[in-house]
């Protein structure tokens, strides 16, 4: 298991590579080109500048999330090819920097949706925070408004670009049935699913979050059987999953152990966070810790550790924690706190096989 950490890029992000690089185990930034408008060609010479800023603090850049999806390709519309050209190219620059898995989402609109960023904890933390009924009852014009005035960085899936035409863009998806969505995906990947297999990229496709639609918008990537459905639709080893435990944990259905069971080839990136789900259904983010949430992060990395993964790992959205200001589920503090929590159980997989924890059969 290879460890990352997300980092937003300089000048757009709290957390610096320094303090990245002090997180014990981390070799890799997990990063993207948040100001390039989704469905325009990544230039070559801001790729490059991230590979060298990356490679002056000692770290290695080989995951990109995400390459984000154009509407268009989303919704079906013609004007996708010019897009999917885009997004090609776009792969192949990344493979000239040594990228080795790109994860996007094929979420329609939004990416990930809460209603609240800061809610408190009894012990005084924040964390992000999903309540059910009021996605039921909220217009999405107000939400976006909301989440705009709390958050003075751009949040991925948030962007003001993407946001302001959102009125065209619900018009757009009307008669858009999650089939058709399926009928979407399908396309695109018979077309970018190639030309990643040649580069030696794997495109690792991130859950729905939640894992449910929203705003009557359809969503596909929720469950296992879906994943199945989804892996079918182009059957490549480049044409993978993005396992992110915390978006598929927020429905208490999903068994993301039988998930990593069943899918073992076919996951290049695992992202590993922990969420409690609520009875009515409301979910708030808590620490990576097993006993603090509704998922079996140990019972998780176990099976990681069972199925041999040497993929890429980040831990996902933290608490906000010892008053550190920063953008919402991204802070340093317990995403390394996460860290530490990961490592520890991989170790004690290690062990547990009888493994030695440097790596080496004890007695070989
Ligand atoms: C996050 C997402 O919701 C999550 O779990 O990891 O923000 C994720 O980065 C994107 O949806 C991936 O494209
Ligand atoms: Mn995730």
């Amino acid at each position: 298991m290879k460890m990352g950490f997300r980092w937003f890029g300089e000048g757009n992000d709290t957390v610096t590579l320094r303090q990245i690089r002090q997180i014990p185990g981390v070799t890799d930034i997990v990063w993207s080109l948040h100001d390039v408008p989704a469905g325009e060609e990544w230039p070559m010479e801001k790729i490059e500048a991230v590979r060298d800023q990356a490679a002056a603090a000692g770290l290695n850049i080989d995951v990109v999330e995400s390459v984000n999806v154009h509407e268009d390709i989303k919704l079906g519309l013609p004007t996708r090819d010019r897009y999917i050209e885009n997004y090609k190219r776009t792969i192949e620059k990344l493979a000239k920097v040594g990228v080795k898995v790109i994860c996007y989402n094929f979420m329609p609109v939004f990416d990930w949706l809460r209603t609240d960023l800061f809610k408190a904890a009894d012990d005084g933390s924040t964390a992000l925070f999903y309540e059910k009924s009021k996605i039921a009852d909220i217009d999405p014009f107000e939400l976006v408004r909301r989440i705009n005035e709390n958050s003075a960085l751009t949040m991925p899936g948030w962007e003001p670009e993407r946001l302001a035409h959102l009125k065209a863009l619900f018009e757009a998806y009307r008669g858009v049935t999650e089939d058709r969505l399926w009928e979407h995906l399908g396309y695109f990947l018979n077309e970018i699913i190639p030309v990643a297999a040649r580069c030696g990229i794997k495109m690792a496709i991130h859950p729905d979050d939640p894992p449910w639609p929203v705003f009557g918008l359809p969503r596909i990537i929720t469950g296992q059987a879906n994943l199945r459905r989804f892996l079918k639709l182009h059957d490549s080893p480049y044409n993978g999953i993005t396992l992110c435990s915390g978006s598929f944990g927020a429905n208490p259905d999903n068994d993301i152990i039988a998930m990593i069971h069943e899918f073992k080839d076919r996951i290049p990136f695992a992202h590993i966070r922990n969420v409690k789900v609520f009875p009515n259904g409301d979910f708030i983010e808590t620490s990576h810790r097993t006993e603090d949430g509704t998922v079996d992060i140990a019972g998780i990395v176990r099976a990681y550790h069972e199925i041999g993964f040497d993929g890429y790992a980040r831990p996902d959205h933290g608490r906000h924690i010892w008053d550190e200001r920063c953008r919402p589920g991204y802070g340093l503090y317990d995403r390394a706190l996460g860290i530490m929590y990961l490592w520890g159980l991989w170790d004690a997989c290690r062990l547990a096989a009888g493994e030695d924890i440097r790596g080496k059969k004890v007695g070989s």
